[in-house]
This record gives C-alpha cells, structure tokens and sequence, in this order.
C-alpha cells in the first residue's frame, strides 16, 4: 500500500476507561489503522485530575462535568497521536455521535458502544474537534 504522505493533519484519540476496561482498545486502534491513519504516539495512563479538568475546560460548569472528570479518571486510558489526510473530521465520523444509543451502526460508538441509561460519558473514545483543540490536548497527553 502506498502510505499517505501529503496534506497531514494530528489529533489527540482517547480510548476512555469503559474502552480499556471491555477490552476493545486493539479494536479500536486496528479500525483507525484500517482508515490508513498512522498512529505516531501511544501511551496507557490514569490520567490526574489536573489533566482532564485541562483536557475539558471548555465543559467547565456544565453539569455532566464533575461525573465526566471522575468517570475519565476512574481507571487506565489510551492515548494515541494519530496522523492522516484531514484526520481531525475524519476520526469523528469514524467513532460516530457522542451517545452510542445513537450512534450510526458502522462507527466505533454505534458498532461497539453499548446503553448505558443515562450514564453518557461512557462512550469509548474521544477525538479532537479542532486543529486548535488537537494542538493544546496533543500538548496535555504528550508534552
Ligand atoms: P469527545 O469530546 O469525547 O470526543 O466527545 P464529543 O465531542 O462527541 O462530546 P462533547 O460534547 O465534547 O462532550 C465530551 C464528553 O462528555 C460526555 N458528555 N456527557 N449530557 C451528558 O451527560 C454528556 N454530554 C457529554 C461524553 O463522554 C462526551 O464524549
Ligand atoms: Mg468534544
């Protein structure tokens, strides 16, 4: 296969907790090296309360936060650099809408996520939703 070399973008990838915890982060990473995105960085942590209320500040008040920062913190994560063609848009379509109820079939949320009732923060993975968001979160989770 000839690798995409132009035009390249990053973003930060998070498999959250309920990813980690199910079992699904060689899944997950295997559908975004499928996509032909190259992963450049990964690491497994539990992230400290100073990086996720860094990583969320623009839900700061809101209030799915609090449960949000405690839910991200409760256990190991998955961090991936990830490098593609327009990456950023196209990883978010890729993992699907924020709630797996109703997630596309076909995404990694509507394909792997499962209903949770109310408990919306469970949804396997974030992915940037800006080049800006991706620069300063990229900061956050690699230095
Ligand atoms: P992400 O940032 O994780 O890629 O997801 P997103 O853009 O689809 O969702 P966003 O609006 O940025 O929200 C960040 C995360 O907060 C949790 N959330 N809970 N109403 C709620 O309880 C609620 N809304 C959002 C989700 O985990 C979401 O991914
Ligand atoms: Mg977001």
């Amino acid at each position: 296969e000839t690798p995409v070399t132009h035009n390249h973008e990053e973003t930060l990838v998070l498999v959250k907790p309920d990813g980690v915890e199910r079992g699904l982060t060689g899944q997950i990473l295997a559908r975004i090296e499928a996509k032909g995105y190259v992963i450049t960085e990964l690491r497994m942590l539990t992230p400290t309360r100073e990086m996720l209320v860094k990583h969320y500040e623009e839900h700061e008040g809101k209030p799915f936060f609090e449960p949000l920062v405690e839910f991200m913190g409760s256990g190991p994560v998955v961090a991936a650099r990830v490098t593609g063609n327009r990456v950023i848009e196209g990883f978010r379509s890729l993992a699907g809408a924020t709630e797996p109820t109703t997630a596309a079939p076909g995404t990694i949320r509507g394909d792997l996520g499962r209903d949770w009732g109310e408990q919306v923060q469970k949804n396997l993975v974030h992915g940037s939703d800006s080049t800006l968001s991706a620069e300063r979160e990229l900061g956050i989770w690699f230095g």
